[in-house]
């Protein structure tokens, strides 16, 4: 902790926070916090809110958490694929790339692919190919078959272990930032959930996704199930309630009740949002209890939303 006492509004006191002060940060999971930290101290340093989702994502990325980026999980073959967007709301720009292979820090690629190419997404063996063709930091891939030799054996084991969408398999950075003067940026970084298939992609690199960010209202984010997400537009739903006046806190409890409306009623839907609005209010909401870190300053804390 960095600091004091969090005031929640009279009306959202166990489930939500405001606050006047900038830059707001919140992101998923404990080990976001010391992501959101370098992002709160990236700000202050005079620099934008994209650079700061920038550098706090690199800080899980890099963290060897076995979480996210190249320690995080691999696949069902054995290797690590990973999916990363970014999207900056002054001119509603994205970037994203999904299933690389290889490339230390997706969140910078996904950047690069925003501000320097014509298009929004880069996918597999193109991905890879740009962030190369770019100069970012790469590892060698060629041992794969390697892997999967060795990875099929442990593969059985690890199952029973921790099943798919399991607290244990929980990997992904997504990272909301509101700037002093009321820009908002968003990120998203994942080795996506462990044993997927290769070629498999998730939520997290689709816009509206496991990201959405609207310089007019407010952003969402997501980690969990990928297809129990991007199935629903589901951030991008949240954004749009926060449009009609809900709270973020509210907004993220609505779409998983929408979600839970369409599903068996048996399903283990493994989902968590989070979201703030334009005014500095924020909030959270999964379908178990839901910790995720939010700092702005004199405050960083890990708080947990309610299970909905
Ligand atoms: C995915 N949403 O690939 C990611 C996984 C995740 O916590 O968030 N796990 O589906």
């Amino acid at each position: 902790m960095i600091g004091s006492q969090i005031t929640f509004a009279e009306d959202e006191k166990s489930d939500g926070g405001r606050t006047e002060k900038r830059p707001l940060i919140i992101s998923t999971w404990p080990f976001g916090k010391p992501g959101n930290e370098v992002a709160l101290k990236t700000v202050e340093a005079g620099k934008s809110t994209l650079d700061a989702v920038e550098a706090g994502i690199r800080h899980v990325e890099a963290s060897g958490n076995q979480t996210v980026g190249l320690s995080g999980k691999p696949n069902a073959a054995g290797f690590a694929q990973l999916d990363a967007c970014i999207m900056h709301g002054p001119g509603h720009k994205a970037g994203s790339v999904a299933a690389i292979e290889g490339i230390k820090h997706p969140i910078s690629v996904a950047r690069r692919v925003m501000e320097k190419t014509p298009h929004v997404m880069l996918a597999g063996d193109g991905a890879r190919w740009f962030a190369l063709q770019e100069g970012f930091e790469s590892i060698d891939i060629s041992e794969r078959p390697k892997k999967v030799k060795a990875w099929k054996k442990e593969q059985k084991q690890r199952r029973s272990e921790a099943p798919a969408g399991s607290a244990e398999n929980h990997d992904t950075i997504t990272m909301l930032v509101l700037g002093p003067d009321g820009t908002l940026s968003g990120g998203c970084s994942t080795s996506g959930l462990a044993d997927k298939l290769p070629g498999r992609v998730g939520d997290s690199p689709i816009l509206g996704g496991g990201l959405y960010v609207d310089n007019k209202v407010g952003a969402a984010g997501a980690t969990g199930i990928g297809e129990n997400v991007m199935r629903y537009c589901a951030t991008f739903m949240i954004v749009e309630f926060m449009r009609q006046g809900l709270s973020p806190t509210d907004a993220c409890k609505k779409i998983i009740e929408r979600i839970k409306s369409y599903e068996p009623e048996n399903k283990n839907l493994a989902i968590n949002f989070i979201a703030i609005d334009k005014q500095g209010r924020f909030g959270a909401a999964g379908t178990d209890k839901f910790p995720h870190s939010v700092t702005y300053p004199g405050f960083s804390e890990v708080l947990t939303a309610d299970a909905v």
